[in-house]
């Protein structure tokens, strides 16, 4: 498996709802590493920009007001098979259809609703890491638990 890159972000729901650290909280046990994190008022260009391969779907403009209606958590997260693996976790896109122990089948009801993003494949996870966040504010570090993760 290749280390790779993905971002996630919590979304304006999870951040009201006080979700932020029990998001955080998941990824971190799972053993993946924490390169970005900031709060963040995304501006709608922004928000057009993430999600313009949607601009021609008819909830677009719902959805670009709910991701701009409120601050957002920005994380960029590195790891072995990262990308799918934080899916794996959020869970599917409908929150009703999601499994009991993802974030979305257990913190969330609706699709509009869905309360964290993740990238879908590691190109996506590299151009939405550079969408997102400016370059000093990333990290590279090394993790010390990285040996008891990986053998
Ligand atoms: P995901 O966030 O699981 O990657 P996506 O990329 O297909 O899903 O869509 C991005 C977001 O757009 C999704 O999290 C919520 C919204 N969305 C998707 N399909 C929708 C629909 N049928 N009705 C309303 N919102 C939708
Ligand atoms: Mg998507």
């Amino acid at each position: 498996e290749e280390v790779e890159q993905t971002y996630i972000m919590i979304k304006p729901d999870g951040v009201q709802r006080g979700l932020v650290g029990e998001i955080i909280s998941r990824f971190e046990r799972k053993g993946f590493k924490l390169t970005g994190l900031k709060l963040f008022q995304c501006p709608k260009e922004l928000a057009e920009e993430h999600y313009k391969d949607l601009q021609s779907k008819p909830f677009f403009p719902k959805l670009i007001d709910y991701i701009t209606s409120g601050p957002v958590v920005c994380m960029g997260w590195e790891g072995v098979g990262v990308v799918a693996s934080a899916r794996k976790l959020i869970g599917a896109t409908n929150p009703l259809n999601a499994e009991p122990g993802t974030i979305r089948g257990d913190l969330a009801v609706q699709t509009g609703r869905n309360v964290v993003h993740g990238s879908d494949s590691p190109d996506n996870g590299k151009r939405e890491i550079a969408l997102w966040f400016k370059e000093g504010e990333l990290c590279a570090w090394a993790a010390v638990q990285e040996p008891w993760l990986m053998e």
